[in-house]
């Protein structure tokens, strides 16, 4: 996949980029990432991007011409087919697992990361396919979402992740938390790990964990296990963990 991030701050992209699993993805050629500086589309000689808002008000607003500019640039001939504009920003959709999956479709992912007290809004209307948010909060700039949603998005193209730690058997991907995990030692400042993870018996661990997921879930996140589809195995799980039972006969 081929990503092309558009930011007045490219420096910014170097720590999480350079580092750990995207690293080495972008190494093994599964992930081409490019920063544009969007004041390398600039018209004057000061470089300048950003102007007063009409109408008044505080703060600056980025420039179109720029930024539609940088866009132009970094399209190619994979853009006739799929290619997606991307705007961070807090108006858009919520990000979430669902979407990652989606992304991570694409073949070339075009990101603009606003700065200042915003953008253009001819630029949302003509250059931006989907506007994505990563929550209910305020940031100085698109930056931070977009290494966020780079990070999710990697991790779900094949290959990206070993054997050992596929995105199938993430919490999300079947919408529950995760189980509690353990390493060593056995007992540390005087908790224990749950004797059931020292049997060995691989079917009464799997029961465990997957209770453990249902009643984590219900505790922390009702409306995901609302969402869900719970299995036969899932239902009688819980149930006998509630202490209630499954047969509707018996309510
Ligand atoms: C684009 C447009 C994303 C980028 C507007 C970006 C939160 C998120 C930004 C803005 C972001 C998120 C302009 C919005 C200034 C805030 C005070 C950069 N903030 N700004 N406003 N939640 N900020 O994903």
């Amino acid at each position: 996949m081929k990503i092309d991030i558009l930011t007045l701050f490219p420096e910014m992209f170097a720590g999480p980029f350079d580092s750990s699993i995207i690293k080495r993805a972008r190494e093994k050629g599964l992930l081409q990432i490019n920063m544009t500086n969007i004041r390398d589309f600039a018209h004057d000689k000061h470089r300048i991007v950003d102007d007063y808002p009409f109408g008044g008000g505080a703060g600056m607003v980025m420039k179109p011409e720029p930024i539609f500019e940088a866009v132009e640039s970094v399209k190619d001939d994979s853009c006739s087919g799929r290619c997606r504009v991307i705007l961070l920003c807090p108006q858009g959709r919520v990000f979430d697992h669902e979407m990652a999956k989606n992304l991570a479709g694409e073949e070339h992912l075009i990101m603009i990361c606003g700065h200042y007290e915003g953008i253009d809004e001819r630029v949302r209307e003509k250059l931006v396919d989907m506007e994505i948010s990563i929550g209910d909060f305020v940031l100085t700039g698109g930056e931070i979402p977009a290494m966020i949603i780079v990070d999710a998005v990697s991790r779900m193209i094949p290959g990206v992740l070993g054997e050992e730690e596929s995105f199938v058997t993430d919490s999300f991907y079947d919408g529950l938390l995760e189980y509690p995990q353990y390493t060593r030692p056995r007992e540390y400042e005087g908790m224990p790990v749950p004797d059931i993870l020292l049997s060995g018996d691989h079917e009464k661990i799997r029961l465990w964990r997957r209770k453990m997921s249902l009643l984590r879930t219900m505790d922390r996140r009702p409306q995901l296990l609302q969402q869900k589809v719970l299995s036969d195995e899932d239902r009688k799980l819980l149930a006998s963990a509630l202490e209630i039972t499954d047969n509707p006969k018996h309510k």
